[in-house]
């Protein structure tokens, strides 16, 4: 019997994927983890426990208590607060992942999920349809942790056998957890702007260029992934992409269905983090190996967000 631990469940991706792993694998199999002890009310219709990742025994006791066979380990500090806290960054995102590895190795647990980016990529990666195999030589501490972390799941594979799998993801755009702390997060913020009936100041330059996914296809990749064939797959973490747009483009696609809305764009040390980062990617290996296809472009994601959202203010969540 799966029997699912979700490390991060309290943050953007967690907040879904949790739900979406219940709805695949019943409600009491999946147990959702987060540093935070009330997060949002859906969380806790399932099993919700408080654990600190950086604290192994924690983790141990999680995974002994309810027999958890699989871990999706989200839990993260993203970039630009990675820049603020890089010690932080570091304990979380490597000390935390090299926990739940070897908890899985002295437990026997043997699937696990666990997202990198194209943080990974750096000012020497080429910019334009970065490529699976390239230059990784990231010069923010988020991105030397997802480094990191990527060796570590393949010495880990190599060396025990345990099935990890990740994705590189771009910044992703939901509507029912914010992000907290990274850079892409202004092509979240800029809906919720929109929205309220309020102007958006953006933090970086109207010109910045960015790979993007819609939620509903982030959590398709990663149950897609989950899911494949493991002789199918050539490499533990793979490149993902569904969109690029620069932040003017996103704008004027907002603009359309919001008139009147206005946008002013004021760079802040967000702006050297997204110009070290790549502007489109080429996931071809994952679309070859385990069928990658996104559902949303531009438009279909835009206009997704702005109805989400709407619902949300009329609930008189926003
Ligand atoms: C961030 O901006 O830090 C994240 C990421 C691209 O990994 N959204």
């Amino acid at each position: 019997m799966t029997k699912i631990l979700v490390t991060g469940a309290a943050g953007q991706i967690g907040s879904e994927l949790t739900l979406a792993l219940r709805k695949i694998y019943g409600q009491e199999n999946v147990i959702a983890a987060d540093h935070k002890k009330s997060p949002h009310p859906r969380l806790m219709e399932g099993p919700f426990i408080t654990v600190d990742v950086t604290d192994r025994t924690q983790l141990e006791k999680a995974v002994h208590e309810y027999k958890i066979t699989e871990i999706y380990h989200l839990a993260a500090i993203l970039s630009a607060r990675g820049e603020q806290n890089p010690e932080l960054a570091w304990r979380v995102n490597v000390e935390g992942l090299y926990n739940v590895l070897e908890v899985a190795r002295l437990t026997g647990i043997q699937k696990i999920f666990w997202p990198s980016s194209i943080a990974v990529f750096g000012p020497k990666t080429p910019r334009e349809n970065t490529p699976q195999d390239t230059i990784l030589s990231p010069t923010t501490m988020y991105g030397i942790t997802k480094v990191t972390g990527e060796l570590l799941c393949e010495y880990y594979h190599r060396r025990y056998g345990l099935d990890i799998r990740g994705l590189r993801f771009p910044g992703i755009i939901s509507s029912e957890t914010p992000p907290g702390g990274g850079t892409t997060d202004y092509a979240v913020e800029i809906f919720y702007a929109a929205v309220r009936g309020e102007p958006y100041t953006c933090f970086v330059r109207a010109d910045t260029v960015l790979p993007m996914m819609y939620m509903p296809d982030c959590l398709k990749a990663t149950l897609t992934l989950m899911q494949a064939d493991s002789s199918r797959l050539r490499y533990r973490i793979y490149n993902v992409t569904a969109l690029s747009f620069s932040a003017e483009e996103l704008a004027r696609e907002i603009q359309k269905r919001v008139p009147g809305f206005r946008v002013e764009y004021k760079p802040d040390f967000r702006q050297c983090i997204a110009d070290s980062w790549p502007r489109t990617i080429d996931d071809s290996p994952a679309r070859e190996d385990w069928g990658w296809k996104p559902d949303y472009d531009l438009p279909k994601m835009v206009d997704a967000m702005l109805t989400a959202l709407r619902k949300r203010k009329e609930r008189g969540e926003l």
